[in-house]
């Protein structure tokens, strides 16, 4: 499996996120990407390789120009209020909730800030451009080897992307990386495009970007949003909507549920899946549903996850793997490679 690696994925490097009215450390760190390039290598599954950058065009196919410009300068405006800055995140603190008008953006930074996000517990930081923009270039790039003929590709980045929305950042993601992989295959001639995201969390930027669509079926098994974030957007009665309408599937289950409650949900994402009949997979790769995550609460273990890369595999479109969320730190590396190596076995 050919894998594109971010290296420049530990210039986004938040300290904190706010969480119960305090700033604790932040969960989605650099060693995440070391650990799961560590294992990657260290299991000999593929080359890694670094991508080459896609113009800001390609960008504009699933994010907005206005969004675009807002967080390439957001650093900049950030430092320009105080030198002092360059030592901080910086976070938002006000959001322009129904009623409030987001058509005008405003002068004042804080208040771009909430225009263009959903939460505080998404640092920003210098390197935040940077990091993203480059994860893009490797989902895309990732995408654009499958029609090059790999069977399967990996987008070895962080941040994740798939609770970005078309211009919103949040859920520690800044652009939406599953997206533009699906968005360059059906660019590059595929006529449709299933997404599986199997992140403990549902992807609502995802959802949301494909909502109106039927040439990509989106299918999401995550934690019920009525106890977990993003606690807005998931549940099982969004099915999409006008032309979109049967091309969503959310999967909600509850939190603390088993391991075959959870293989069972992935039967019938697949079953759905197979029905579309897609020319190519992406699959939101978070293994934030590993027993031992900090944040979570499903209960995979480590060896379930090579289950999981085989079940998708026997699907059989070619699939790009986009890494999404997953938070123990010591076994994130085994959890995602266990994934890939399932696939590679029984693709
Ligand atoms: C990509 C992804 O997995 N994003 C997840 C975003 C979750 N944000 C909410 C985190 C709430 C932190 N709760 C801390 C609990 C510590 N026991
Ligand atoms: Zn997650």
């Amino acid at each position: 499996m050919l894998a594109f690696y971010n290296e420049h994925h530990a210039q986004h490097r938040g300290k904190h996120e706010m969480f119960r009215g305090a700033l604790v450390a932040a969960f989605e760190k650099p060693e995440r990407a070391d650990m799961v390039a560590a294992e990657f290598g260290r299991r000999g599954l593929g080359n890694i390789v670094t991508p080459h950058g896609v113009p800001l065009t390609s960008l504009e196919k699933i994010h907005t120009p206005r969004y675009l410009h807002f967080l390439r300068n957001a650093w900049s405006e950030w430092l320009a209020l105080d030198p002092d800055n360059a030592a901080r995140d910086a976070f938002p603190s006000v959001w322009p909730i129904r009623g409030l008008r987001v058509d005008v953006e405003p002068d004042n930074f804080a208040a771009k800030m909430g225009l263009y996000s959903m939460d505080s517990g998404t640092p920003l930081t210098a390197g935040t451009w940077i990091a993203a923009k480059t994860g893009a270039d490797c989902a895309v790039n990732a995408a654009h080897a499958l029609r090059l003929g790999e069977r399967g590709t990996f987008a070895l980045t962080r941040p994740p992307g798939h609770h970005a929305g078309a211009d919103y950042f949040g859920g520690y993601c800044f652009l939406n990386n599953a997206a533009l992989a699906a968005q360059h295959l059906l660019d590059d001639g595929a006529d449709k495009v299933g997404i599986l995201d199997i992140d403990y969390h549902h992807g609502n930027g995802t959802q949301s970007i494909f909502y109106q669509r039927s040439d990509v079926l989106f299918t999401s098994i995550h934690a019920d949003p009525t106890c977990e974030y993003p606690f807005y957007l998931g549940h099982a009665d969004e099915t999409g909507d006008g032309a979109g309408l049967g091309y969503n599937m959310n999967l909600p289950l509850a939190a603390g549920s088993s391991s075959s409650t959870w293989f069972a949900a992935l039967e019938t994402a697949c079953y759905k899946l197979a029905g579309f009949g897609a020319d190519a997979l992406v699959v939101s790769l978070g293994v934030d549903t590993f027993i031992g995550d900090p944040l979570s609460h499903f209960s995979l273990q480590s060896g379930d996850f090579l289950r999981v890369g085989e079940r998708i595999a026997q699907l059989g479109p070619p699939t790009v793997f986009v890494m999404e969320g997953g938070y123990a730190v010591a076994e994130i590396g085994i959890n995602v490679v266990n994934v890939l190596e399932g696939f590679e076995t029984a693709a």
